[in-house]
């Protein structure tokens, strides 16, 4: 019997990148994690490494090793390499505080930022994830850091200032706007004014971390295309799939593939290019570890269980997208 085709090769018949959010230490220690990453998956995100945090561990020195690794493992295998995040409020460096600046400095210290990483990868990375998380959950704009010293255009500054160093995909990335939330509504706004004032904005990012809820694929179908309407490419870029531990169903591997199938046939369909999981295995899921996480949800929520045995959702996928 000739074995099934990989994930990799389905997907890429149907025009789709499917990729997996990785950290560097996995793909370090682990031939498993290697090749299974390669085998399976044609793009790549690193989780971590290019967050401003890791990349900077002081006030004058960059460490690309960890971003370097996982962005040369892509380029390597042939995969399409999604940068996450240039600006983002979390994972900031331990030694940065913005009082030490004032607004003009901290304004050139992103534009510096930005200028050096994503000028870095230019020619690696395919698509960045220029702000990450800068609507708050009520659909404001989050007051962070960045959006106190920009008076509120940093956003736009962003993707101006990654523009100037690099021809990659530049995205807005966002979580619970995958449907047609009111966060969705005033990230459509958002991106829709950007637009409007010639910002170059390519493409929306919906991260879709389906943690005790699963946003209706009805609605996540109507949502990507009236942003594929404004002229935006559209990526699923964190995908998983966990319960509630106090409301785990009869069944959960058996709901989370026909989750994982609905969003799969969504997905193309509705023009998304890229489905990516927030991980290869269950082992390194950060539902594992973040926060108290580890207690509220189930903690396999990926298409590769532990010993990175494909689960009930990879078939889910792999039926999905060789169906057309
Ligand atoms: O998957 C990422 C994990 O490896 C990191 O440890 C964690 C903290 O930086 O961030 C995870 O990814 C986050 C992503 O950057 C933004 N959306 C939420 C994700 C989970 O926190």
């Amino acid at each position: 019997m000739t074995p099934a085709p990989p994930l990799r090769a389905v997907a890429a018949e149907r025009g789709l990148h499917v990729g997996a959010m990785i950290g560097p230490g996995p793909l370090r220690t682990e031939p498993r994690h290697r090749r299974t990453l390669a085998d399976e998956f044609a793009a790549v995100t690193p989780g971590s490494a290019l967050k401003m945090g890791p990349l900077r561990p002081s006030r004058d020195t960059y460490d690309f090793g960890d971003a370097d690794a996982v962005v040369d493992f892509g380029v390597a295998h042939d995969m399409y390499v999604r940068g996450h995040a240039l600006v983002w409020h979390n994972q900031k460096p331990d030694w940065f505080q913005a009082w030490d600046y004032t607004d003009d400095q901290l304004r050139a210290f992103l534009r510096d930022h930005i200028h050096t990483v994503a000028g870095r990868y230019r020619a690696t990375v395919d698509a960045w994830d220029v702000v990450n998380e800068a609507v708050a959950d009520d659909g404001s704009l989050r007051e962070t850091v960045w959006s106190d010293a920009l008076v509120g255009d940093y956003v736009a500054d962003a993707f101006r200032w990654a523009d100037e160093v690099t021809d990659a995909n530049l995205y807005y990335n966002d979580y619970g706007c995958e449907a047609l939330t009111e966060k969705a509504d005033a990230v459509y706004d958002l991106l829709a004014d950007l637009l409007d004032r010639g910002v170059p904005v390519d493409g929306v990012g919906l991260q879709l971390h389906a943690l005790g809820e699963r946003p209706d694929p009805d609605s996540i179908r109507a949502n990507v295309e009236r942003f594929r309407d404004l002229g935006l490419d559209v990526q699923i870029t964190e995908m998983d799939v966990a319960f509630s531990r106090d409301d785990v169903p009869d069944d959960p591997l058996a709901v989370q593939a026909g989750y994982y199938r609905a969003v799969a046939e969504v997905c193309p369909e509705a023009g998304c290019d890229a489905l990516v999981v927030a991980g290869v295995s269950d082992a390194n899921s950060w539902l594992r570890s973040f926060a108290d996480f580890p207690d509220r949800y189930t903690g396999d929520p990926l298409l590769f269980d532990e010993r990175y045995r494909p689960k009930p959702a990879y078939d889910a996928v792999v039926e999905a997208l060789a169906e057309d």
